[in-house]
């Protein structure tokens, strides 16, 4: 019995099944109605279209607006804050245009036509790669005389679960077992940057 359940967990290991349920990626459309513009308050962007939103890996950001605009890119605050143009890396042009959010960490665009920026047309984002799934953590193990092997599954709050199985070379008992799953599991955590656990 026990013989046969390494068997599976190792069938398992070397085909590495991952499938999840991820949440699907967001189109997030910048300013909603009011488009890409300039604002009529200079907080309009950062203060009041961004409140209430979570920005995430994979997401995108939809700039529409029609007239005289672009979209562009500094990476600095410093760029950002006192809208320095001459920095910055026009992205487009011409309406519509699509940024996908491929990278965590400060995003900073703003227009770079006539004063539009310091009036307001500007778009800070930050720490937008923060995944806030916390992930329930389960670990199971089976052993016999020829080596052991684990599963791992983790479940998201939103209820997206997630399938590991290791095999492992050596001998372990079910606590060094338990322990090297559990370690699996902290650094598929880390990759999947899972903030809380
Ligand atoms: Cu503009």
């Amino acid at each position: 019995m026990a013989r046969g359940l390494v068997g599976l967990i190792c069938c398992f290991a070397l085909t590495v099944v991952i499938f999840t349920d991820s949440t699907a990626a967001v189109t997030h459309t910048v300013g909603d109605t009011t488009g890409w513009t300039i604002p009529s308050s200079p907080e309009f962007y950062t203060d009041t279209w961004e409140d209430n939103k979570t920005f995430r890996i994979g997401d995108k950001l939809a700039f529409n607006w029609s007239g005289v605009h672009n979209v562009a890119q500094v990476s600095t605050e410093a760029d950002y804050d006192n809208c320095n143009t001459a920095a910055a890396r026009v992205l487009s042009s011409t309406s519509p245009f699509e940024f996908t959010l491929n990278t965590t960490g400060d995003h900073y665009f703003l227009c770079t036509v006539g004063t539009h920026c310091r009036s307001g047309q500007k778009l800070k984002l930050e720490e937008n790669g923060e995944r806030e799934a916390t992930c329930e953590f389960h670990v199971d193990r089976a052993l016999n005389d020829n080596g052991a092997g684990a599963g791992v599954v983790m479940t998201a709050l939103g209820g997206t679960k997630m399938y590991y199985a290791i095999s492992f070379g050596f001998k372990a008992s079910n606590n060094e077992a338990e322990y090297e799953a559990m370690l699996v599991g902290l650094k598929l955590a880390k990759e999947l940057e899972v903030m809380r656990l």
